[in-house]
């Protein structure tokens, strides 16, 4: 029970157990897991481990947060401080399974080549962090070659998701999730029906390719309540405070959901600084880490229209374009017309409809992604299961997952979530209001692309004709690039600087 310098004897776990904190060289080989990697997402998701009775080897680059862990909540289960990467590799038990928790990026890539020398055949890397899966294919290729597991995993529900259970995207080998599944079960959010939000996602690339969509969907989903927000302010004339009412009442219903609840909770914030609504006082310039933006640059790649994701990402973007903003103060726009109390009121109840239906718009979006992602890399990921794992510790957990994995449930095949009968229904039921929502916005001058481009990709989903013809039209005019016809098999291309008679191509 005692540890050198820097690592404290335990103090007694809550519940009267004793702690065992200890470092790697007076206890080897005891770990079943090991996690390097200790700011917020390591040294929460370590923790969680150990709460769940697991003897964790903990290591960081810089070995103050391995100590500044173990001293503060080495009460919590028992923990290995390891020092040294062969300290860290000694402590682990064989198969040895070790999870990266570093900044995404060359940091993976420069603990990997650490540690990889110092592993066995069958022993498994971990990589917790945000990879882009195709760096996690790459170094699921090359850790294979000297008989090491590599698993990509995906991880979300931030800081508190990572200790007190996320939703976890693991790809990689069948085999180290056979070993690494139920330890992730245990340690994962449950679901309201108490199955754990945890699935083998698919081979190498696939657990980071669905955590990169979560989080193309989680933008869009933000995107989508920032605008329910200003529609609700600008066009309703409501305050913070009462938008917040209006959304704790959303969250009774259909749109449940942690980004509605925390939504709610922001917007009734108010400055102790002013006095004034916090949301008033923050600068308005959205940051991105990159996930949103890898989604919509992999669904340009896959040929998959995820409209809603690229304009949240868009609109990240121009709200960080301070100069651009600021030379545009003053362009001409609509006068505001003021809303009486019971227009106000019955306009809220359109904005839930336009957002809801947004909503199940770019869900689809990001599943027909997933779906492409699938068939291109083989896969055969069930999306079923994973609307199953986002419905809890996620940051896009909600309600209406339920009923997306109902749906999937329902077909397996489901060509499109729009082409489910109970989500069908629901947008029939919605597209007046969601209409009137975008007349009222346009007519006042609030900017909606999110719900705009959600209507515009459902109408043309639905359209009998696109007007992609008059596009082949114009491609075999200028360029000779043919076309097909409707009522002949083949390709065409029409003479049009000559008789303009047709030839097939
Ligand atoms: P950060 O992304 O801030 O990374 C900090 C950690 O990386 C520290 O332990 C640091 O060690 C280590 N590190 C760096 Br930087 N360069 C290194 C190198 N060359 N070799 C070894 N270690 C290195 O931590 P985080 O916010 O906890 O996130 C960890 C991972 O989880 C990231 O990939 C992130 O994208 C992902 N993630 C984060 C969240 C979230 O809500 N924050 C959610 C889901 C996933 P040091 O202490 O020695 O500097």
């Amino acid at each position: 029970m005692s540890g050198p310098a820097g690592v404290h004897p335990a103090a007694p776990a809550p519940g009267g157990t004793d702690t065992e904190v200890t470092r790697s060289t007076c206890m080897s080989s005891s770990a079943q897991i090991g996690v390097t990697g200790l700011a917020v997402m390591g040294r929460n998701l370590a923790r969680n481990f150990a709460r769940n009775g697991y003897t964790v080897a903990v290591h960081n680059r810089t070995a103050a947060r391995t100590h500044a862990l173990v001293e503060e909540f080495g009460h919590e289960g028992s923990f290995v401080a390891a020092e040294t990467a062969k300290e860290f590799v000694a402590a682990l038990e064989r198969p040895r399974r070790l999870v990266v928790m570093v900044k995404a990026g060359e940091p993976t890539d420069a603990v990997i080549e650490e540690f990889a020398p110092l592993l066995e055949p069958g022993d498994m890397i971990i990589d917790g962090g945000n990879a882009h899966f195709a760096d996690t294919r790459r170094r699921e290729r090359a850790l294979r070659e000297q008989g090491i597991h590599f698993v990509g995993m995906g991880v979300s529900g931030g800081e508190e998701g990572a200790l007190l259970g996320p939703s976890i995207m693991p790809g990689g080998p069948q085999e180290s999730y056979d070993s690494l599944g139920p330890m992730l079960e245990k340690i994962s959010a449950k679901a309201k029906d108490g199955s754990p939000c945890v699935t083998h996602v698919g081979p190498d690339g696939a657990g980071h390719f669905v955590k990169m969509v979560h989080n193309g969907i989680e933008y869009a989903d933000m995107q989508l309540i920032g605008e329910a927000y200003q529609l609700l302010r600008d066009v309703a004339g409501y305050s913070p405070a009462q938008i917040a009412d209006i959304f704790r009442t959303w969250n009774t219903g259909r749109l449940d959901s942690y980004l509605i609840e925390i939504t709610a909770e922001v917007l009734s914030h108010v400055d102790a600084a002013t006095g004034k609504p916090f949301v008033d006082v923050v600068v308005d310039q959205a940051e991105q880490k990159g996930t949103g933006r890898w989604t919509v640059q992999i669904a340009l790649d896959l040929g998959v229209p995820v409209s809603g994701i690229a304009e949240a990402v868009f609109a990240r973007s121009l709200s960080g374009h301070a100069a651009l903003r600021e030379a545009s103060q003053g362009l001409a726009g609509p006068k505001p017309t003021p809303m009486s109390e019971a227009e106000a009121s019955a306009f809220a109840d359109r904005v839930e409809q336009a957002l809801y239906a947004s909503k199940i718009v770019s869900y689809t979006q990001g599943f027909h992604e997933i779906a492409a992602g699938s068939q291109e890399y083989g896969w055969d990921i069930d999306l079923g299961a994973v609307s199953a794992i986002w419905r809890g510790g996620c940051i896009i957990r909600a309600a209406f997952l339920d009923r997306i994995r109902a749906a999937y449930d329902t077909r397996g095949d489901l060509p499109s979530l729009l082409s489910a009968e109970t989500f069908a229904r629901e947008i029939a039921e919605a597209q007046d209001d969601w209409r009137e929502v975008l007349i009222a916005a346009t007519r006042q001058g609030v900017p909606t692309p999110g719900f705009a481009a959600a209507l515009a990709y459902y109408d043309a989903l639905r359209a009998e004709r696109l007007p992609a013809a008059l596009t082949q039209g114009q491609r075999d005019y200028f360029g000779a690039h043919t076309y097909r016809r409707v009522d002949r098999d083949g390709s065409f291309h029409t003479l049009w600087g000559g008789d303009r008679s047709e030839a097939p191509a």
